[in-house]
């Protein structure tokens, strides 16, 4: 059996990332012969630096017979579009809504369990299959970096036990520095100030509930508190590329704990003060929590 590992088909970010990388050599440990495809381009969250840590991914499959494994996506409409859903062997995530479809589909190869990243899924199959002592310095880096990073270095309210258990128990094989978190977030603020457009572009979906949609792009910064002011064109600009007027941007400001959203749509003000606690200064509306884009998601689906 040949197994391609991949993600979603709009942009791979640093969990994605980790992911795979990592569930890759857990597969060649394995001896099961595989290949990483990451269709999407690599967004803000993949600095640099990251990708010296990883090289060995492809755009497109070259096997030509090959079983998938689908790392940190489970909404069928958004996975890499060369992919047969009938082909998909097994699926990891940690979002909500799509559970029971693959279930059935799937069996005990489904694994979408509500942890604060992906990669510590695949961690856990590392211990499972008995490969923990033999993880590499960089999987051990990248997966303990996509914990930090989706967690918002454990502040966010998706964080479990389980993420905090596996960042520890990884730590005795990484080979981090001191001041590596700062430093990672620093380089993925730079990278997303070098473009703010693209940035963006990369880290925007459409979330659909019931009949309706609403398009939201997100930003994760130390300190977002000016970007809005800054950047409103470009910030305009982007959204209303998506061609949907309903859409809106959570700045997430991790050194503030709250977020920043901004939109022109009284709709969608009227959504999100409908889902969390939100207050709306005209076009700019704060929260005195963290919020993540899976967060807010569930909360629509729930409506
Ligand atoms: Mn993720």
């Amino acid at each position: 059996m040949k197994i391609v590992i991949t993600a979603g088909e709009a942009f791979t970010d640093i969990d994605v990332f980790a992911s795979a990388a990592a569930y890759s050599e857990l597969l060649n440990l394995k001896g099961i012969e595989n290949q990483v495809v990451l269709p999407g381009i690599l967004n803000a969250s993949v600095p640099k630096k990251i990708l010296e840590l990883f090289q060995n991914f492809k755009t497109n499959p070259t096997f030509e017979d090959f079983e998938v494994v689908i790392v940190d996506v489970s909404e069928p409409a958004f996975v890499a579009k060369f992919v047969d859903i009938e082909n998909i062997y097994e699926i990891y995530d940690h979002r909500y809504g799509f559970e029971d479809f693959w279930r059935e589909k799937l069996g005990e190869k489904s694994h979408i369990d509500m942890v604060g990243a992906c990669a510590t899924l695949i961690w856990e199959k590392y211990k499972e299959y008995g490969y923990s002592e033999s993880i590499s310095q960089a999987c051990a880096n990248l997966i303990s970096i996509a914990i930090v990073s989706n967690t918002l270095d454990f502040k966010s309210s998706v964080t479990t036990q389980r993420d905090i258990i596996a960042f520890e128990e990884l730590s005795k094989f990484t080979n981090l520095s001191d001041t590596w978190k700062k430093d990672y977030f620093n380089d993925v603020e730079s990278s997303i100030f070098q473009d703010i457009k693209n940035a963006i572009a990369g880290d925007t979906k459409k979330i659909n509930f019931g009949d309706n949609a609403v398009v939201m792009g997100q930003l994760e910064l130390w300190n977002g508190g000016s970007v809005i002011s800054e950047y409103a064109k470009d910030i305009e600009d982007i959204m209303n590329s998506f061609d949907d007027e309903n859409w809106f941007l959570s700045i997430v400001s991790i050194s503030e704990n709250k977020n920043y959203f901004y939109t022109k749509s009284v709709y969608v003000k009227d959504i999100l003060s409908k889902i969390i606690p939100i207050n709306f200064k005209e076009d700019i509306g704060f929260t005195d929590k963290l919020w993540l884009r899976k967060e807010i998601r569930k909360k629509l689906l729930l409506l």
